[in-house]
């Protein structure tokens, strides 16, 4: 079973991401030891399975609130196989530092730029493709809430099983 978590600042979209990849199949549990609540579910992808982790908001690894505590515990302890960072495409820039930290844990990233309907909406248009060029990660856009790239988000977390050894 390939494991993955959704990780990012609170408020860019995880968890209707989350809900979207998983529909129905899910747990809630305490993480052990706290009170904060992480949710898991577990979905197919072709002929593979897939445990999706969804992780409450951080702004990073300097860990001040038990959400954010949890969130560096489930990285660094849990050692997913696929990271997928979720941010907010507004605040591409302000949010990209995180994306350089993830993958410095040696953990397969995908970069998953969430919200670009409002992205679109002030006139950004991102290209992609070249900042797959320039990170040496899969990068996709998502419109969590309306399911809008989630199929693509299934294929790339298919590929990288099958590419790298997650
Ligand atoms: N327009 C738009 N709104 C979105 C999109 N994805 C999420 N939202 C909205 O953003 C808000 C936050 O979504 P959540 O899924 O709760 O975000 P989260 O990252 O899980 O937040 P935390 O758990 O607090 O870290 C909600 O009001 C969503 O409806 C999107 O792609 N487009
Ligand atoms: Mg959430």
């Amino acid at each position: 079973m390939t494991k993955v978590a959704l990780v990012g600042s609170p408020n860019v979209g995880k968890s209707s991401l989350f809900n979207q990849l998983t529909k129905l199949y899910v747990s809630v549990s305490n993480y052990p030891g706290t009170t904060v609540s992480i949710t898991r579910g577990k979905i197919t992808i072709k002929d593979k399975i897939f445990e999706i982790m969804d992780t409450p908001g951080m702004y990073s690894f300097l860990p001040v609130t038990d959400e954010e505590k949890v969130s560096r515990k489930i990285i660094f302890e849990e050692s997913p196989d696929i990271i997928v960072h979720v941010i907010d495409a507004k605040n591409l820039e302000r949010m990209l530092p995180l994306t350089l930290q993830l993958m410095e844990t040696k953990l397969n990233v995908i970069l998953n730029l969430n919200i670009i309907d409002e992205a679109e909406k002030i006139g950004m248009i991102i290209n992609t493709d070249l900042l797959e060029k320039e990170l040496h990660i899969p990068v996709i856009q998502t419109v969590s809430t309306k399911g809008i790239g989630v199929l693509t988000l299934k294929d790339k977390l298919y590929e990288l099983t099958t590419h790298h050894h997650a």
